[in-house]
């Protein structure tokens, strides 16, 4: 019998690529073509300053990326970190997943892998991003301002007409980051994890936090133990931004998105967020605004 279909995304940025992923599900496609194609949309977008062409730069004006691509069928995951200068570091985590060995790669090393491997080079500073660089520069020595803001990674998470699954992240990170800074979102159970047997989740938020609860691997362990998506991700979220609260006085933003194997989707989150979710019904953006102890979602945009 044919299976449900999904796809969620992290921030409304996601929205015209969830279209394209959703029409590929739509059409019997396969999960890990959905998520690369919808991620790539993103990347190539040069109006979101936080992923690929047109991210905002670290402390040297340096666009500097992490991705990674996971396959829930059979856990392969490749990843970049600190990558410069190529299109689509999406794709670049992806064909790394086919390996057995030699899946993370890291700053020339993985431009090396790309430019053997064919990947297509472009500079992906903007002239709009060099000019916001530059006036953050100015304003944090006139005023002392702290340098990291801007966050915003795109995740995706699909499930296909086959029951299988697939996620993907890509992301410039912060911005103003030292060189070399590398945040959750290429980082396995940190910044995403799927498991066809389960389910999948990833995050948006700050990756030095994110990373020290392995936010997603644990939303997808509380999912294995029968809580709905939308349980797991809202109490991995709050069990950890409290527990960060407890031990040092404050967290970082951290936001989740989440689906299980049978289509049903969720969310956690701590601050403010927008996120995009494809199905047989439609493609939704949607508001999350965390209140006490629970987060209310309304509803933003359809699709025609
Ligand atoms: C990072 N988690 O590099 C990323 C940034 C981000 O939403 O998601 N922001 O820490």
């Amino acid at each position: 019998m044919e299976k449900k279909w999904c796809m969620i995304a992290t921030w409304e940025m996601a929205k015209e690529g969830v279209e394209k992923g959703s029409s590929i599900l739509q059409d019997r496609g396969n999960c890990c073509d959905a998520v690369e194609t919808g991620v790539k949309t993103v990347e190539d977008c040069p109006e979101y300053t936080s992923v690929g062409y047109g991210g905002l730069p670290n402390e040297e004006c340096e666009v500097e990326m992490d991705a990674a691509f996971m396959d829930g069928k059979n856990l392969s995951i490749g990843a970049v970190a600190g990558i410069k200068d190529f299109k689509n570091p999406v794709s670049i985590a992806r064909k790394l997943s086919e390996n057995r060995f030699n899946i993370f790669l890291v700053g020339a090393g993985a431009e090396a892998y790309a430019h053997k491997n064919g990947f297509e080079r472009k500079n992906m500073l903007t002239e709009e991003s060099k000019k916001i660089w530059e006036k953050r520069k100015k304003e944090m020595s006139e005023k002392n301002l702290s340098p990291y803001d801007g966050h915003d990674t795109i995740c995706m998470i699909a499930l296909d007409k086959c029951g299988d699954m697939a996620a993907a992240t890509s992301t410039s990170g912060l911005f103003m980051k030292k060189r070399g800074r590398v945040g959750d979102s290429p980082l396995s159970g940190s910044g995403f994890y799927v498991d066809n047997e389960i389910g999948g989740a990833a995050a948006t938020g700050l990756g030095e936090d994110i990373m020290k609860g392995c936010l997603s691997y644990d939303t997808v362990q509380r999912m294995k133990r029968g809580i709905s998506p939308m349980e797991a991700a809202q109490s991995s979220v709050r069990d950890f931004s409290e527990k960060l609260k407890k031990i040092r006085g404050y967290s970082g933003a951290m936001s989740l998105i989440a689906v299980n194997n049978r289509g049903e989707w969720g969310i956690g989150t701590n601050v403010e967020f927008t996120f995009v979710v494809g199905n047989s019904e439609k493609v939704r953006v949607y508001r999350a605004v965390p209140m006490e102890n629970k987060v209310v979602i309304e509803r933003l945009k359809d699709s025609l």
